[in-house]
């Protein structure tokens, strides 16, 4: 069981590659994008071809999978019964657009509803962070990965998406006042990086199961904690709010209560 795990590895690594390469050629050339839900929330042509051709080829590598992306060139799914890949064919589709850097290429690879193996592709930094049960470990290209240090809310940095901190969902102005500082980097891929890497302890954002299903892998596999905002387990099939951070930082935010904004 371990060898064909690692044979599939070897073949999502060398897939990921390939995708990167197309996804810099593409680059060079304009990008075609369209507005989805509103004028924030984007997708180009490289988000559109990027899935088809991972969807295309994960096909071929696992005949019998389940895979859900994003844009919906996958399968419509009622369960996560077997084996299902969820794919993410641009994460960070604005930084993409705005910036060329800050986006990333996800695979979560979930076995009758466990994470098994997740992949954050860093497309620009050209660093693939995988890994999970699997693999009995988590890896920056061929470097293992140590747990980030579990430290205090108070004594480390909270990743957030933008909209939330403007429409002050949830309590997040409380929370960010119990930390050191916030940051937002615009890509949930790049956030959960940070978080494996210890340069934040924590990432909270509205998320579909593509933007969550590689770095929960990752991070649990961290000795982090990866829940709803209350603490609840996620639903791998819908939106959730999410809450990422080292085991102590999720037990201050837990603690934290809606009226707790003195500034
Ligand atoms: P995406 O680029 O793959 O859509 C931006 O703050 C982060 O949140 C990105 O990881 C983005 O993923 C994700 N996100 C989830 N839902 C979004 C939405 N409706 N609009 C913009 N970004 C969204
Ligand atoms: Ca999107
Ligand atoms: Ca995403
Ligand atoms: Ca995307």
């Amino acid at each position: 069981m371990a060898e064909e795990w690692q044979q599939l590895n070897k073949q999502v690594t060398d897939l990921l590659k390939t995708a990167r390469e197309q996804v810099l050629t593409k680059m060079q050339a304009p990008l075609t994008v369209n507005e989805k839900t509103n004028r924030k929330d984007l997708v180009t042509n490289v988000d559109k071809s990027n899935e088809q051709f991972l969807i295309k080829q994960i096909h071929q590598i696992d005949p019998t999978a389940r895979v859900l992306g994003e844009e919906g060139f996958g399968d419509a799914l009622q369960d996560l019964k077997g084996r299902v890949w969820i794919v993410d064919p641009i994460d960070g589709t604005m930084n993409f657009v705005k910036q060329r850097d800050n986006f990333a290429i996800m695979i979560g690879i979930y076995q009758d509803g466990v994470g098994q193996l997740g992949y954050i592709y860093d497309v620009m930094q050209d660093v693939l962070y995988h890994g999970g049960p699997a693999l009995g470990g988590v890896y920056a290209d061929e470097r293992r990965l140590e747990a980030p240090a579990n430290i205090a809310l108070a004594d480390g940095l909270i990743g957030a998406s933008g909209p939330l901190v403007v429409h002050d969902v949830s309590h997040m102005q409380a929370i960010v006042h119990a930390s050191a500082g916030m940051r937002v980097y615009g890509s949930a891929g790049i956030e959960l990086i940070n978080i494996m890497l210890g340069k934040t302890l924590g990432y909270i954002s509205y998320l579909k199961p593509w933007d969550i299903a590689a770095g929960k892998v990752l991070l649990e596999a961290l000795g982090c904690q990866v829940t709803t905002i209350d603490g609840q387990p996620l639903d791998m099939l819908s939106s959730n709010l999410v809450l990422v951070a080292t085991e102590k930082a999720q037990r201050d935010i837990l603690q934290i209560e809606e009226d707790d904004v003195s500034l």
